[in-house]
């Protein structure tokens, strides 16, 4: 509990056995459930996770997105949700950064800025940067709402979260949420936080396929909501 308010934690979780549970020792402790998503990791990853103190749930699907999603079912609409990833790229005790304008009324989702925060060197690669800067720029042209990073650590009213009724499956989930708070006017701020070198290997943008497919499916997402927006 954080001001009266029940704090739940995502983290979507592929084969990050090494980094897992120190994620988890660093979430501070008035988080009320950690679930982690597990995607059928081929490594301890749910194991570590279990032992670390987390609720795993097993999401046959691939994809972030669909991690997320199973997640969600575990979790309470009257709880602030948030999202983190697990391979300890992220400083989960910056978290009260992304609450607590939430739980002062100030708005109803906080994304953690990497671009506005302080990012170790090569933790964030070029295209990242690059891609992240035009979909936030593209976000503003269209829908009129300022981002500067699509950062996955971000607070959210589970409420509000499960009135945008998230689709993405894999790699566009951060950038759909960014879209349909914009669209429906959703009160929403940034918090700069600070990101780190991760552990292990990267699934999507420390890869070429990765980065291409996330960069594709971010613009196309982008285009879809613009060019035929849902009603
Ligand atoms: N469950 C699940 N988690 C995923 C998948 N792909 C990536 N992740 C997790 O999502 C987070 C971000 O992925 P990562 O490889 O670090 O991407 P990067 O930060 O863009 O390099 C990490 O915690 C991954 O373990 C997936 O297909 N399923
Ligand atoms: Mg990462």
């Amino acid at each position: 509990m954080r001001q009266g308010r029940k704090i739940e934690v995502v983290i979507p979780a592929l084969n990050e056995e090494q980094a897992i549970a120190r994620v988890i020792a660093d979430i501070p402790d008035f988080v009320d459930q950690i679930i982690v998503a597990d995607n059928g990791s081929s490594d301890d990853t749910a194991n570590c996770a279990s032992q670390a103190g987390a609720v795993v749930v097993h999401q046959p699907e691939r994809g972030y997105g669909a991690a997320c999603l199973l997640a969600l079912e575990q979790t309470d609409e009257r709880s602030i949700i948030v999202f983190l990833d697990g391979d300890y790229s992220d400083f989960p005790e910056e978290m009260p950064l992304l609450v607590d304008p939430i739980t002062a009324g100030k708005a109803q989702m906080v994304i953690g800025s990497r671009a506005a925060g302080t990012s170790q060197r090569g933790a964030l690669t070029p295209p990242q940067i690059f891609g992240n800067w035009l979909a936030c720029r593209l976000i503003d042209l269209i829908w009129g709402l300022k981002f500067t990073d699509l950062g996955p650590f971000r607070a959210i009213e589970g409420k509000a979260l499960s009135d945008l009724d998230m689709r993405d499956q894999n790699f566009g989930w951060t950038v759909e949420m960014q879209i349909k708070a914009a669209r429906s006017n959703l009160p929403s701020l940034e918090a700069p936080v600070s990101y780190k070198q991760r552990i292990g290997v990267s699934k999507v943008s420390g890869t070429v396929k990765g980065s291409v497919l996330a960069g594709t499916k971010i613009l196309g997402l982008i285009a879809r909501y613009a060019l035929f927006p849902p009603r």
